[in-house]
């Protein structure tokens, strides 16, 4: 896979794309994160991204001509792929692990980081394919929606986890919440581990592990309880 990602803010994204899983999946070769400069595609010399709303307003507006002219740079860059075209906006589809899942199925991703207030609405009409949000809270800009993006897309794709925390995992989980959890030592200030954990009888404790994580989703999450998107 390879995600192209366009912003103002370039050096924003180094110091998440360059680490952990995401960076052991680009050294393993199975995605390629690209992060673009919009300035590099203005065309004049003060490399301006944005104007004035025509009908007034307050505020700034994104141009058309350096996003058009990026992503069609980068669309001629994977030129054998099927591109799907994203903008990062709180008016987007809200993102879930179900779309997550599709996304990582594509060849090529391109990111679109919107700012300021808004971005001209023919970006959106003639060059952006699908608008996704990250959640309802306001953000000043798309790069860590973007970076959220990535991660959640690029440790999806087959042979990016390792088997500890693999996705087959996750699906047998299904849509629950994890199990209390507990490591050495066993009593700390007189606060005790649960005593079946040490027992060492892995069908009860399986069987204990899955009681608990239906009572903490049930307890914290009655929404998750009732969705699929894991499964
Ligand atoms: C003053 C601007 N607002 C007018 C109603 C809209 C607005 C535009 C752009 C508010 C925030 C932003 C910047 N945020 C994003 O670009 C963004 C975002 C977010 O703020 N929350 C959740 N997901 C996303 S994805 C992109």
């Amino acid at each position: 896979m390879r995600i192209d990602i366009i912003t103002i803010f370039p050096k924003m994204f180094a110091a998440v794309l360059n680490e952990s899983i995401i960076k052991r999946a680009q050294n393993k070769g199975k995605v390629k994160i690209y992060v673009h400069n919009l300035r590099d595609y203005t065309l004049d010399k003060h490399k301006k991204v944005d104007d004035r709303p025509f009908g007034g307003g307050s505020g700034m507006v994104m141009q058309p001509e350096p996003i058009f002219r990026a992503v069609e740079d980068l669309k001629s860059k994977a030129s054998k792929s099927k591109t799907r075209v994203i903008l990062l906006s709180p008016q987007g589809k809200r993102l879930n692990q179900k779309i997550a899942k599709s996304l990582a199925k594509s060849q090529h991703l391109i990111l679109i980081c919107g700012h300021y207030e808004g971005i001209d609405e023919r970006i959106r009409q003639y060059l952006v394919d699908e608008e996704v949000s990250i959640g309802d809270y306001v953000l000043t800009g798309g790069e860590l929606p973007a970076m959220v993006m990535a991660d959640c897309i690029v440790r999806l794709i087959p042979g990016v986890l390792g088997d500890r925390n693999s996705l087959n995992f996750e699906s047998f989980a299904g849509n629950l919440l994890e199990y209390p959890q507990y490591t050495r030592p066993a009593n700390y200030r007189k606060m005790k581990v649960p005593a079946i954990l040490l027992s060492g009888n892995h069908q009860k404790i399986a069987d204990w592990r899955k009681k608990e994580a239906l009572k903490i989703t049930k307890k914290k999450r009655p929404d998750l309880w009732r969705m699929k998107w894991t499964r």
